[in-house]
């Protein structure tokens, strides 16, 4: 093929989930162009999301994220297809929702920054104390292969063939 072909890791998150986005996530990567080569379904394990953020854990929010990400269940998935890991990060926009740009699925579908929460004096719990900005993923290619292989065995993802009824040439 003309374009290496890469592989990254999607997940919507919780608050995703909960608000029925993982049809419209699914839809995106799929309008794209992108190959699903694996998807599950889970409540995230402690071990899996520490070993996730573990170049957060220094961070003041690690301990919010960390509930947040375990409050309910995640939808993960496996995108193929070239420049997947670019593009993705691309598509789902700035980690601060209200930085991101409109037409990216976090400037789209999310404006919750827990500053705004604090100054309203309310109690907190860790859910409100962390971002919630709908979706991951992967920011490097490295980065992507290691989550991958932390979030699915080898047997999960699917090789198959494009039978000739996509649009696309790669
Ligand atoms: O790859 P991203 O999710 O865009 O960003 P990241 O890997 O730097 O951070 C992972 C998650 O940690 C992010 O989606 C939300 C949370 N986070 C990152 N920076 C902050 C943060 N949460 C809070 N409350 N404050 C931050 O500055």
């Amino acid at each position: 093929p003309p374009w290496p072909q890469e592989r990254t890791l999607v997940a919507v998150k919780p608050d995703g989930v909960q608000r029925r986005l993982v049809g419209t996530v699914i839809q995106r990567f799929e309008r794209r162009g992108f190959k699903l080569v694996g998807m599950k379904m889970l409540q995230a394990p402690e071990s899996i999301l520490a070993e996730h953020y573990r170049d957060l854990q220094r961070k003041p929010f690690y301990p919010a994220l960390i509930s947040y990400m375990s409050s309910g269940p995640v939808v993960a998935m496996v995108w193929e297809g070239p420049n997947v890991v670019h593009i993705s990060r691309a598509m789902i926009g700035h980690t601060d929702s209200t930085e991101a740009a409109p037409g990216t699925i976090r400037g789209d579908f999310s404006v919750h920054i827990s500053s705004a929460c604090r100054s309203q004096k309310r109690v907190l719990d860790a859910w409100s104390q962390s971002y919630r900005n709908v979706i991951h993923a992967s920011d490097s290619v490295d980065g992507a292969q290691r989550e991958i292989e932390l979030w699915f065995q080898s047997s999960e993802l699917l090789n198959w063939a494009d039978g000739g009824h996509h649009s696309s040439c790669y």
